[in-house]
């Protein structure tokens, strides 16, 4: 695969996300790429915090970071704009060979109108805020109004022409329109403008798209109703914004989630209401079409619920991409199924020396042990480059991560199925009474996790930390199944595969086991006559 440095100075297609056989590839100058990101904290959005950020960023080997820029700080006065800090951070971020991606910080973060310019904020008449049931103002803009529309939009459409003047060379390779969109405590604004839609039919376009009859929007989402509603209207709006954002550079945009517990119906007074969580994301997508993909926010360190949020967002019709995720060590295994999902990205989110910690959702502090835990695996994806980006897109992939109860992980591809096992030293079986038997270390932690691809029907490569893996035969596999052959090697700048060594002996004889070091290893199963 032929890669353009992020420093290449002509233009290069713009990026894009393309979607085959239920497979998706992000397509960054021209050939499927990983985001190995990482997300600074919010308020590193300024030019005197970027020196903290990138440091972090090499640190866990990142090819990408994530980073505000808010309309208060472009537009601080009606209709000036300044996009110096944009400048700043292209120019650095291809200093230190790091593609961007943007958050547009604007009517709504974290649900909240606190990105907004002043003019914005205290100007409650001509940018409304959302009336709760009683009829008193509740804190979150209201997606009902044009002129709060019309007003995000012309700023955002400026940060893409911007983009479209300063950037032929697509460093800035996605954008994410608003962040953590919705509404806390009132599942949608109840004044006068909106009531009136609310009692009035769904839209026939949003009916059709989800297989419903027509009928009002109580009739036809019950108990859901009021965030059903705010989820179409805040997803229009957005849609609009992002939709005049690609008619002048037509880069990937996505929005991002505060979820909600994946098992339950979501409260929609509890829930961040209009926001694209799991269950309304259909109506995101019908709503929002210049939208590429809704994603999810992962700050819940249970790996029953993480499993299940990254299932529910890798859709024939979704790609999955994780843009924010805990950054305490913890969170670190879910890299692995993020990419066995055939994920477009993943990344911790508060990834800079600024000094700020978002515990007690992300780490205490970002001690050796913390970034090792990323570092460790964005390495062995830095050094696949290319190559594992290609084979998410093409051919069947896996991973798994250690849950909570320890239990094994396994999959069948083909003749095959591949188990992950958790907390054992590298040698030995769990029946060997003969010696003394006490658990490694890592044993209790929450760490281990594996990826691995299907190359062709015998042929599979694999990584991972902290774990055991098994080959065996499938039902209905081959007699004499066996492993064949496990060669450790690497790629090289053409991405094509060196042995360095094989495995054999106590290296292959109780499974591959991978403790601190994902190495990539190429395994051949074949069977006797
Ligand atoms: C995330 C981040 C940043 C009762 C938190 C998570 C980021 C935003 N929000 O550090 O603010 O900009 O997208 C919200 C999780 C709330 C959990 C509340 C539990």
């Amino acid at each position: 695969l032929a890669v353009s440095p992020a420093s290449a100075q002509s233009g290069t297609p713009v990026p894009h996300i393309e979607t085959r056989g239920g497979h998706h590839a992000l397509i960054v100058d021209g050939a499927p790429f990983t985001m190995l990101g990482g997300q600074v904290n919010n308020s590193s959005n300024y030019a005197v915090a970027l020196p903290d950020v990138w440091p972090v960023l090499d640190r866990i080997h990142a090819n990408t970071v994530e980073v505000p820029v808010a309309w208060q700080q472009v537009e601080p006065e009606e209709g000036k704009f300044d996009f110096s800090f944009v400048q700043t951070l292209l120019d650095q971020a291809r200093a230190h060979d790091k593609r961007i991606v943007l958050l547009w910080f604007a009517t709504w973060k974290n649900t909240a109108p606190g990105y907004t310019p002043d003019w914005v904020k205290l100007d409650n008449s001509r940018f409304p805020r959302m009336k709760k049931r009683d009829g008193s103002d509740h804190y979150a803009l209201s997606p009902m109004f044009r002129s709060t529309l019309e007003a995000d939009k012309r700023a955002f459409v400026r940060l893409m022409t911007y983009l479209k003047e300063h950037d032929p060379q697509n460093t800035v390779i996605m954008v994410q329109p608003e962040n953590e969109v919705g509404s806390y405590g009132s599942p949608r604004d109840f004044g006068a403008k909106a009531q009136k839609l609310f009692d009035g039919p769904v839209p026939a376009e949003l009916t059709k798209a989800l297989g419903k009859k027509p009928g009002t929007w109580s009739q036809v989402f019950g108990d859901q109703a009021d965030r059903a509603f705010n989820t179409w209207y805040t997803a229009r709006y957005i849609g609009e914004i992002a939709a005049a954002g690609k008619a002048v550079k037509p880069l990937p945009m996505y929005v991002n989630a505060a979820l909600a517990d994946p098992f339950k119906v979501p409260d929609p007074s509890g829930v961040s209401s209009g926001g694209p969580q799991q269950d309304v994301l259909d109506i995101w997508k019908a709503a929002a079409p210049a939208i590429d993909l809704g994603a999810p926010d992962i700050y819940d360190r249970k790996s029953k619920d993480v499993e299940a949020y990254l299932k529910a967002y890798a859709r024939p019709d979704n790609a999955l991409m994780v843009p924010e995720i805990g950054n305490a060590a913890e969170y670190a295994r879910y890299f692995w199924p993020t990419m066995g999902l055939g994920a477009i990205g993943f990344s911790p989110f508060g990834m800079d020396a600024t000094g700020y910690f978002n515990y007690p959702l992300g780490a205490r502090k970002l001690d050796d042990e913390t970034l090792d835990a990323f570092a460790s695996k964005y390495a062995a994806f830095e050094q696949i480059g290319r190559v594992w980006s290609k084979l998410a897109f093409t051919r069947p992939t896996w991973g798994a991560a250690k849950p909570d109860d320890g239990a094994e992980r396994s999959t069948t591809m083909g003749d095959w199925t591949i188990t992950a096992q958790w907390g054992q030293w590298q040698m030995g079986e769990a029946d060997w009474d003969f010696l003394p038997q006490e658990p490694p270390p890592w044993a209790d932690e929450p760490v281990g996790g594996m990826v691995v691809a299907q190359l062709s029907p015998n042929q599979f490569l694999v990584t991972g930390d902290h774990v055991r893996v098994r080959f065996g035969t499938a039902k209905g596999g081959p007699k004499h199944g066996m492993l064949v052959r496990a060669e450790e090697g690497h790629f090289d700048k053409d991405g094509v595969w060196v042995m360095d060594r094989v495995w054999n002996g106590d290296q292959t004889d109780y499974g591959l086991n991978f403790i601190d070091r994902p190495v990539w290893v190429k395994v051949t199963m074949g069977s006797y006559r």
